[in-house]
């Protein structure tokens, strides 16, 4: 059985203020391409189908637009499920009446496991879609106090499973899911507050596939056969080294699987530049791409007027600037990502640093900490 596998579209994204819709729609017709090329039995999409519960009207027509040219043009079964950005409901709407068409949406969790059964020469393969779940929706509709994580509701349903599945038949699982052990980046929205929500990878034992979303970075966990597709585009600018894909599966006859990354290319891609303005204006010549929505990263020493003006002349999407001589030991590598993870008394440190020359006194430490205390104690009465 030939597979394709893709997640986490986010139809209707905005990207530091641009409707991404038009570079969706770029990036799909070469996913219609490739499910022809490929001659897939089944299309799988492992949510977070829209970026939001109630998406722009371009984003649903769009999605009406690829979904039909796969079940009728193509003639390719699709199953999806919502992610944590879906609406259940809304994307629930009509599904009885689509599976009638090959169309397979699970939008809303239900506590009936029945799988889309499809066929191929060798046999039957079951494949158990999972909407995307909340902890305490699993606990209610299922009766069971004790499910308090994302990985206790999928043992349950899991066990559920395994329970009554045909055990002579190859089975995939479909999830939106935090695994344990996946690599993660800056666009994926957290399922819980406090960690929560990651799962084991061993609970998906006795599935020959698991088709993962939520995580935007095309990669296996812990097994091969244990997968994210990742997103169809870069929806943050931690994603510039991701190659952007879709997984094709073939599966044989005894459910072990043939994997492959399928790149896609996109409109515009998303790119840090880093440098000084007149080198980054001057280098801006040489550059094909000066459409890619790009992020600067300033290395000027001293204060530049009017950056922004200048590099949208060369770079008509510069998103977002950076200026580094800020940051500590004046280094851009990777301190785009690195500095959101230091705490308020190390960016500070590190700005006082900058300005003095020297590192802050204990004195001075202990009156900065006072401060913060004060300003945190003000959010909280505000809040
Ligand atoms: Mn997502």
């Amino acid at each position: 059985m030939r597979i394709i596998h893709t997640a986490d579209w986010h139809l209707g994204r905005i990207f530091y203020g641009i409707h991404l819709t038009e570079d969706q729609a770029y990036v799909l017709e070469e996913f219609l391409d490739i499910v022809r090329d490929t001659k897939a039995d089944v299309v799988i999409i492992s949510g977070d189908i829209y970026d939001r519960a109630v998406p722009p009207q371009d984003a649903v027509s769009l999605l009406d637009d690829i979904i039909s040219r796969l079940v009728k043009d193509i003639a390719v079964p699709v199953i999806m499920i919502s992610g944590n950005h879906d609406s259940p409901e809304r994307l629930n709407f009509g599904s009885k009446l689509f599976a009638t068409s090959n169309l397979y949406i699970f939008g809303k969790f239900s506590p009936n496991f029945s799988p889309v059964t499809l066929e191929d020469k060798f046999g039957l393969v079951d494949i158990y879609p999972i909407s995307y779940l909340e902890p305490s929706i699993v606990r209610e509709k299922l009766n069971k106090e004790e499910i308090l994580t994302h990985e206790l509701a999928f043992k349950e349903i899991l066990n559920n499973i395994h329970l009554n599945k045909s055990l002579d038949r190859r089975t995939i699982l479909v999830a939106h899911a935090t695994v344990l052990g996946g690599t993660t980046s800056d666009s994926e929205r957290p399922l819980s507050i406090g960690g929560a929500e990651t799962v084991d990878p061993s609970i998906f034992d006795g599935f020959n596939y698991v088709a993962l979303g939520h995580l935007h970075k095309p990669q296996s966990v812990k097994k091969e056969y244990i997968r994210y597709a990742g997103s169809i585009l870069k929806y943050s600018f931690s994603e510039v080294s991701h190659k952007k894909s879709v997984t094709f599966i073939e599966m044989n006859e005894k459910g072990g699987s043939f994997i492959e990354e399928i790149p896609l290319s996109p409109r515009h891609d998303v790119r840090i530049i880093k440098g000084k303005l007149e080198d980054i204006l001057a280098g801006s010549e040489l550059d094909a791409n000066r459409e890619d929505y790009i992020m600067v990263m300033l290395m000027d020493e001293h204060p530049v007027l009017n950056a922004m003006a200048k590099l949208r002349k060369v770079y008509p999407n510069t998103l977002h600037i950076e200026r580094c001589q800020f940051m500590p030991s004046n280094s851009c590598i990777n301190t785009y990502v690195e500095h959101q993870c230091l705490s308020e008394k190390e960016i500070f440190s590190s700005f006082f640093n900058q300005v003095t020359g020297k590192d802050m006194s204990i004195e001075e430490e202990k009156a900065f900490l006072q401060v913060l205390e004060k300003l945190r104690a003000k959010n909280r009465e505000a809040s």
